[in-house]
C-alpha cells in the first residue's frame, strides 16, 4: 500500500492513450515507470465512464509495482473507483475544496494554476501541488495559455506546496527552468511519443537533474 499524500513530483508522467492500441499504451506506461517516472497521471478525454475506470485499474495495477502513486485527471468519481492515489482538477472541473471533501484527507489532489491568486486559492481549498503552465505551446489536446516563467516563479514562491512545470518541455528545452523553485517537471509527449518511454524518462530525468531543477 502506497503511503497516501507522500509523493515524489519530480518527474511527473501524464498519459494520453491517443493512437494506441490498449495492449501498446499499457506497454509504454510500464516502460516509463522503468525509467523513473515519480508520478503518474491518467488523463483521458473521450472515454466513457466505464472505459475509464477499466483502463484506470489496468494502470493502477502497474503503477502499484513500481510504488508510484497514481492520479486520476478530471475525474474524482473514477478515482474514487479504483482506489487511486489522487485526482486532479482543472478550471472547468469539479473546485478543489468538493475534490478535498469527496477524497479524503488521505488522497492526493492536484490543481491547474496559471496564476498566483488562483495558486493560493487551490492551496486554501487543498490542494497538494499545482500543475502551472502551458510553459511552451503544446500539441497534445488542451484548451491552455501559455503561462510565463516569471509567473511560474512566481507561484512557486507563493505557495508551500509543490508547483510543478507542464506544457512543451522535453530534455532539449527544460533549461529555461533553470533558477525557479519547481518541484518537478511533468510531460505528456515526451515521454509518451518518445521511440522509447523508458530512454525518454531516464534522459528527461537525467538532464533535470543536471540543470538542478530536480533532486
Ligand atoms: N496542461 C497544460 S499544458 C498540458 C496540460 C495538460 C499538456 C502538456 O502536454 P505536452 O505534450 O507535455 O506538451
Ligand atoms: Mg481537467
Amino acid at each position: 500500500m502506497i503511503i497516501m499524500r507522500k509523493f515524489d513530483p519530480s518527474l511527473y508522467f501524464i498519459t494520453d492513450s491517443t493512437n494506441y492500441s490498449e495492449e501498446e499504451f499499457l506497454f509504454r506506461v510500464e516502460e516509463a515507470l522503468k525509467g523513473g517516472v515519480t508520478l503518474l497521471q491518467l488523463r483521458e478525454k473521450n472515454k466513457s465512464t466505464r472505459d475509464y475506470i477499466d483502463l484506470a485499474e489496468k494502470v493502477h495495477a502497474i503503477a502499484i509495482r513500481y510504488n508510484v502513486p497514481l492520479i486520476i485527471d478530471d475525474r474524482v468519481d473514477v478515482a474514487l473507483a479504483v482506489n487511486a492515489e489522487g485526482v486532479h482538477v482543472g478550471a472547468s472541473d469539479m473546485p478543489v475544496s468538493t475534490a478535498r471533501k469527496l477524497m479524503g484527507e488521505d488522497k492526493i489532489v492536484g490543481a491547474t494554476a496559471k496564476t498566483v491568486p488562483w495558486a493560493e486559492e487551490a492551496y486554501e481549498e487543498g490542494a497538494d501541488y499545482v500543475g502551472v503552465g502551458a510553459i511552451y505551446p503544446t500539441t497534445t489536446k488542451v484548451k491552455t495559455v501559455l503561462t510565463s516563467t516569471e509567473t511560474l516563479n512566481d507561484i512557486c514562491n507563493a505557495v508551500p506546496i509543490p508547483a510543478n512545470a507542464i506544457g512543451g518541455l522535453n530534455k532539449d528545452n527544460i533549461d529555461i527552468l533553470k533558477g525557479i523553485p519547481i518541484a518537478g517537471i511533468c510531460v505528456v509527449s515526451a515521454i509518451m511519443k518518445a521511440d522509447s518511454p523508458k530512454k525518454a524518462a531516464e534522459e528527461l530525468k537525467a538532464r533535470a537533474k543536471e540543470l538542478n531543477l530536480i533532486k
